[in-house]
């Protein structure tokens, strides 16, 4: 308990997709205005950071081109920009696309192939001078679901992460704008998940700060093979959250904003109440 209370409690990213499948079938003006009502929602809820994403990354997702990506993302990203100070983050591997939502009010890349993606993902980010998180990831989406395997998940996940930020830091990305991330449930199975909730401290020890988020994913249905909906799976959710804020994590990507940030008020309320 007396780390728990030591720490500030993690901040919340709020998730906001903009897949054509996420939200609206009114075509792209009313699913602009519903991402960008969604995200002011998830404000009020208490979201600390909003991520933007307009390319799916669920296992067996399909590339999209840069430019129907940023059709997506761009009216998103500046229509919340006039209407909110706070960080926005964009969820995209594509150095044009980053560029963009960055010129457009973004404030921090998140980019699920720790800037692996292409030959100047790197210099970009060092350029662009945002915050950057570095997502480990085995494979791809469209099949990294196939069978991975690891010897020692936790120490391979923890060095390829150390090493992205080592590539980082030497083509010119400050230290202090680095974010690491394990990467729930990309090219991992449900024991790998585990496994590396299990031993978030070891990320956190890197001294670099840990973004987790298993929010709604499938190594909650492992665990209750009932909540085959994602919809069903708020519980598994908030259990993980609560496991990785024991641990140290500093940010939570979530679906489920005000449950979220709810939990959290209980797991510190406690932890003072332990102190007494
Ligand atoms: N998970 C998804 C997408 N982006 N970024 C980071 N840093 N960490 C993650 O765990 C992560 C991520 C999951 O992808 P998607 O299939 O788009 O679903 P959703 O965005 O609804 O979670």
């Amino acid at each position: 308990m007396s780390a728990l209370r030591s720490r500030p409690p993690p901040r919340v990213m709020g998730i906001v997709n903009v897949t054509p499948d996420s939200f609206s079938d009114g075509g792209r003006l009313a699913s602009v205005e519903a991402a960008v009502a969604h995200g002011l929602r998830l404000v009020e809820q208490g979201a600390d950071i909003l991520d933007i994403g307009g390319e799916s990354t669920r296992p067996g997702a399909e590339p999209v081109d840069a430019a129907e990506e940023l059709a997506r993302v761009l009216p998103v990203i500046k229509s919340l920009r006039a209407r909110w100070p706070g960080p926005i983050s964009i969820d995209a591997m594509k150095p044009a696309v980053a560029r963009a939502a960055v010129a457009a009010g973004a404030t921090l890349w998140n980019d699920v192939t720790a800037l692996g993606h292409a030959p100047d993902s790197l210099a970009t980010a060092a350029e662009l001078g945002c915050d950057v998180v570095l997502m480990h990831m085995r494979g791809e989406p469209r099949t990294m679901q196939a069978g991975p395997r690891y010897h020692d998940v936790v120490a391979e996940v923890t060095a390829w992460l150390s090493a992205r930020a080592a590539a980082a830091m030497a083509a010119g990305v400050a230290r202090e704008r680095i974010w690491l991330d394990p990467g729930l449930g990309f090219g991992k199975t449900a024991a790998h998940n585990l496994a590396l909730t299990a031993h978030l401290d070891r990320l956190v020890a890197t001294g670099f700060p840990v973004l987790y988020g298993a929010s709604r994913k499938r190594v909650i249905q492992s665990v209750d093979p009932t909540a085959t909906d994602p919809g069903d799976r708020l519980g598994g959710s908030l259990a993980l959250a609560l496991e990785a804020t024991r641990a140290g994590v500093s940010i939570l990507r979530v679906h489920d904003v005000r449950e979220t940030v709810q939990a959290l008020k209980l797991q510190a309320a406690v932890a003072v109440a332990a102190r007494d």
